[in-house]
């Protein structure tokens, strides 16, 4: 598990090499950027549980097969397996964007999830259409500059989306 300074000092150590100015820039305005990071990351921990049952509902509302009779969802047990599996997710995404890093993503959550969807009969093109719809709720709020000074987080809201794209992309 990687954040992103410790990423750099594994590249730059795998090529027996200083840090780039690259590096160094691309760190600097990550700590420029540190408090507005925090930010996002607070407000997706605080709103965590109405962006897991919003995107939930969205979810069943267009795919409406899966609380059904059958369906994937269906029964409060498969139900609460779903709502629990979006929220490990999203607690992911938190850590990755927290490190500014991917990797804890990657190892801890996502290796092997299409395998397991697979296994368990678990359509993971649903899991994704989850996963996205929780990207627009997180993304949104990251946007919303509400009650904070206004500043400009188009990178760190692109960052925060490219995280859910891993998720999204990796259970299909
Ligand atoms: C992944 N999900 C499920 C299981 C596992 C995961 C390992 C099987 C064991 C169990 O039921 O607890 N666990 C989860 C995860 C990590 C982990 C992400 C990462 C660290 O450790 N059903 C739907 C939707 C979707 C869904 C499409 C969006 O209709 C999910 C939610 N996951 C779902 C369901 C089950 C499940 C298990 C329904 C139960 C499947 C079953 O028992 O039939």
């Amino acid at each position: 598990m990687l954040d992103a300074f410790a990423k750099v000092v594994a590249q730059a150590d795998a090529r027996g090499e200083f840090l780039s100015n690259t590096q160094l820039d691309a760190l600097s305005s990550m700590v420029a950027e540190g408090n507005k990071r925090l930010d996002v990351v607070n407000k997706i921990n605080s709103n965590a549980s109405a962006i897991v049952t919003n995107s939930a509902r969205a979810l069943f509302a267009e795919q409406p097969q899966l609380i059904q009779p059958g369906g994937n969802a269906y029964t409060n047990r498969r139900m609460a397996a779903c709502l629990r599996d979006m929220e490990i997710v999203l607690r992911y995404v938190s850590y990755a964007m927290i490190a500014g890093d991917s990797s804890v993503l990657d190892d801890r959550c996502l290796n092997g999830l299409r395998e397991t969807y697979q296994a368990l009969g678990t359509p993971g093109s649903s899991v994704s259409v989850a996963v996205q719809k929780m990207k627009e709720a997180s993304v949104a709020l990251a946007n919303d500059l509400t009650g904070t000074p206004q500043g400009d987080c188009s990178a760190l809201v692109a960052e925060l989306g490219s995280y859910f794209d891993r998720a999204a992309v990796s259970v299909v």
